[in-house]
């Protein structure tokens, strides 16, 4: 099988590309990642021969419809992917999740290629903390942030060229990734490379908010078992019932570090911030069997702090300049 991976370079992508070339299934992957500050070809160090590395523009038609008529199957990771940045200026964002995705869309119609589009959880809002709800295939769209507005409008894109052109995709929408090569700029690297580097974690707002976490690796191998039996035209939900409030993150961080667990700042919360996201993903693991590996949030987190502290050099260079960023943004 010839697999297309946009966003190759990024966290979720590369971890895809490893995983798929570990697998030792007869699968020839190109990568087609703009490396833009989110893409390092270093995330995919030492698998360089293994194989093909294309820079370039999901929004540039003429690439895209050639490597698209090439591929088997595309798996769709690229996107401007954080929030506070999509606050700051939300104009990449329509540009790269909205137009990129329909440039895609517009290719797998044309060659007939299957596509599975990865997204996000966070197109369906937030919930309240003291709800016992947690979002299913079912839950209406409420995106809150420029980012998962972009995102939603994404998503519905591709079904709309399902219903429309018979396109062959298939959806999964997940909730927040932790794991090696993410980018600092997001909460666990952000306050695990703060303590690396002497600085103190910065919490916005009381802390109360909650994410459901899960380690990359699983999101991969729920990606696959999608790839593999997903029905063309659905969504699947994917996460690992991995709900924290952020204050029990960094105390976890500050303790996994061995740092006092009060060693942390309270900075302005985020404009809009969502409150909670909770994944049920009950209908994966019922049809699939699938399970998550990393069951214990505390032993995942623990390896990320390690793999942090071993891979310096990945992202040392870019600690003062991502700060800097949130200084301008006041965060
Ligand atoms: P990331 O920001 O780490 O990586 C994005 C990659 O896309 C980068 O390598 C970047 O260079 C590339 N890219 C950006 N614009 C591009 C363009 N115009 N053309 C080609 N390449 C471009 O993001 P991530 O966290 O790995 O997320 C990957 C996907 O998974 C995104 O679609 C995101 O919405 C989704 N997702 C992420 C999470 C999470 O917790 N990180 C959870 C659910 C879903
Ligand atoms: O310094 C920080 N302090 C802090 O308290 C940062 C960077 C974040 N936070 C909070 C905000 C969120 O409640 O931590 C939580 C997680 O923040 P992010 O890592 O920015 O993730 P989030 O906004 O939840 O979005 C993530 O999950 C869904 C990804 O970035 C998205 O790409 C994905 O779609």
């Amino acid at each position: 099988m010839r697999v297309l991976v946009t966003g190759g370079a990024g966290f979720i992508g590369s971890n895809f590309v490893r995983a798929t070339l570990g697998r030792g299934v007869d699968v020839e992957v190109t990568v087609l990642d703009y490396l833009t500050y989110a893409g390092s070809r270093s995330s995919l160090f030492a698998l360089e021969d293994q194989f093909k590395f294309v820079e370039g523009d999901i929004a540039d038609a003429d690439l895209v419809n050639h490597l698209v008529s090439e591929a088997d199957s595309v798996v769709h990771f690229a996107a401007e992917s954080h929030n506070d940045n999509s606050l700051a200026d939300p104009s990449p964002f329509l540009r790269t999740n909205i137009i990129g995705t329909y440039t895609l869309l517009q290719a797998v119609r044309t060659y007939g290629v299957r596509y599975h589009h990865v997204s996000t959880d966070e197109v369906y809002g937030d919930l309240a903390l003291d709800d016992p709800a947690k979002f299913t295939e079912y839950t209406p769209y409420n995106p809150s942030s420029p980012y998962s507005a972009t995102k939603a409008a994404s998503d519905m894109l591709v079904r709309a060229w399902v219903r429309s052109f018979g396109v062959r995709a298939t959806l999964s929408n997940c909730s927040n990734n932790y794991g090696p090569y993410q980018h600092i700029e997001k909460f666990i690297p952000r306050q695990i490379t703060n303590v690396l580097t002497g600085v103190r974690p910065k919490l916005y707002g009381a802390g109360k908010n909650v994410r459901d976490w899960i380690h990359v690796e699983d999101h991969n191998s729920a990606l696959w078992r999608v790839l593999e039996s997903g029905e063309i035209g659905r969504t699947y939900l994917i996460g690992s019932d991995g709900e924290l409030d952020n204050l029990t993150v960094v105390r976890l961080i500050l303790e996994l570090m061995d740092k006092d667990p009060n060693e942390f700042d309270h900075v302005t919360d985020r404009a809009g911030h969502d409150l909670r996201y909770a994944i049920d993903s009950s209908m994966l693991r019922d049809e699939f069997g699938w399970q998550p590996h990393y069951t214990s949030f505390r032993e995942g987190l623990r390896s990320t702090i390690d793999w942090y502290r071993d891979n310096r050099a990945w992202w040392e260079n870019e600690k003062a300049a991502v700060e800097a960023r949130y200084q301008a943004q006041k965060v």
